[in-house]
């Protein structure tokens, strides 16, 4: 079975090809980073970053009772921002599960007073409100005994320098069977953490044909930071444009594969008490916009709280976004990067011979724009007709506080 992967993009089988279409039409999501390290409100990392012994962190995760989680507001949130798909933290760094799992106790089921199986409800709730679920699955970890030899993280947390890699890979493999198998039909998995042992051997091959015979519409999106390996779906990159490496991390190798951006809404991912650097609904928006103008989606996160409450910040902004997609969705969802690569006053999208213009940063009244064949019309969002010059010198509506101002550009036929 190994190594049967190597497919180039458009040889997928036809189920997992429509997936892929529909991922990229979907372009708009919700990350959530949510587990056990919320308590502590330092982030996702904080077991790594304050040294704390796996023991002690045990301890940590059988105090987790999110009594205020509701399924149902989580999604109807994602549905008013305008979001299609939700990815949350089965499993994060930490180890610990966030699910029902018979591969380890450590899970929020046996090991917590909660009980309950959050993604469970996730699920049933995503298929009623019509969302698309993924999983985000460490690859990394903490606190299991076999992720050995150790990568470049987790050696504060006091374990036995000894540990079984391939019952490491079966366990991983085991607990994605059960993601796979018990939870309806997935979106797919999102993938983490192997940057932190590039050089292991992950069995990658092994893992990803599991995913697609159990479920061969599932996408797999591997956050690794590196170009497209055979087998993957997406390519994503994390803080990040396309192409972009300001975080450090991501490549610059942009593949042929659908694209995804993963964006904090403050400077964390998990609960973070003290992090209230909130971008704003505006830089929010031309996130977005500026992903679709380069052909990718925004998976925007949010870190709620260990109760299962959402931070209102993060509520406040997701509800104005929406606010946004409901009037210029159509600029956004189902589009393509436009034919004028992005720009710093800002980018295009299109659909079939329609192009939208999205007008960022840029104050004087008249935009010129690379020459594009055939002919054009322009209008304003609301349908008005805007001066343009065969040289592709486009008026623009004068400048308000709108967000971004959306020209539409129409091929005439002929
Ligand atoms: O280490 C993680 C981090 O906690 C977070 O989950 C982000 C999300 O893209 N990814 C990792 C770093 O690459």
């Amino acid at each position: 079975m190994l190594l049967t992967l190597a497919q180039a993009p458009d040889a997928v089988p036809a189920e997992r090809a429509a997936a892929r279409q529909w991922y990229s039409d979907a372009r708009f999501g919700m990350f959530i980073h949510w587990g056990v390290y919320s308590q502590l409100g330092q982030g996702e990392w904080v077991m790594q970053n304050r040294s704390i012994a796996v023991a002690d962190y045990e301890w940590l995760a059988s105090q987790f009772n999110p009594v205020k989680f509701d399924a149902k507001t989580w999604v109807a949130l994602a549905k008013a921002a305008g979001m299609k798909y939700i990815t949350i933290t089965s499993r994060h760094h930490d180890g610990f599960s966030m699910f029902a799992t018979k591969a380890t106790r450590y899970n929020i089921v046996d090991w917590t007073p909660f009980q309950r199986d959050p993604l469970r409800e996730l699920a049933e709730e995503c298929r009623k409100q019509g969302i698309k679920l993924f999983f985000y699955y460490s690859q990394l970890d903490w606190h299991h005994p076999d992720y050995f030899p150790r990568g470049q993280t987790g050696r504060g947390s006091g374990r036995l320098e000894v540990g079984d890699w391939p019952k490491y890979l079966d366990f991983m493999d085991a607990q994605l069977t059960e993601l796979l198998t018990n939870y309806g039909s997935l979106g797919g998995i999102w993938f983490d953490g192997m940057w932190d042992k590039p050089d292991a051997d992950w069995r990658l091959a092994q893992t990803y044909a599991l995913i697609h015979k159990l479920q061969p519409a599932a996408l797999i999106v591997p956050n690794h930071h590196q170009a497209p390996l055979p087998g993957e779906d997406v390519q994503t990159f994390e803080q990040d444009l396309p192409g972009a490496n300001t975080a450090g991390f991501n490549t610059k190798t942009i593949g042929g594969l659908p694209l995804e951006t993963s964006l904090t809404m403050n400077d964390s991912w998990g609960f973070n008490l003290t992090d209230h650097h909130y971008k704003s609904t505006r830089e929010l928006i031309h996130y977005l916009v500026r992903a679709a103008g380069y052909g990718a989606n925004l998976l925007l996160n949010i870190g709620p709280r260990p109760d299962g409450t959402i931070p209102p910040e993060a509520e406040a902004r997701l509800k104005e976004i929406g606010g946004w997609m409901a009037t210029y969705g159509e600029s956004i969802y189902g589009t393509r990067a436009g034919p004028i690569a992005p720009r710093s006053w800002g980018v295009t999208t299109a659909r079939g011979d329609t192009v939208f213009v999205h007008v960022l940063d840029w104050n004087d009244p008249t935009l010129a724009l690379p020459v594009l064949a055939g002919t054009w019309k322009a209008k304003s969002w609301d349908g008005k007709p805007l001066p343009l010059t065969q040289g592709f010198t486009l008026t623009l509506p004068t400048a308000s506080d709108a967000s971004d101002r959306v020209i539409v550009l129409i091929k005439q036929k002929g």
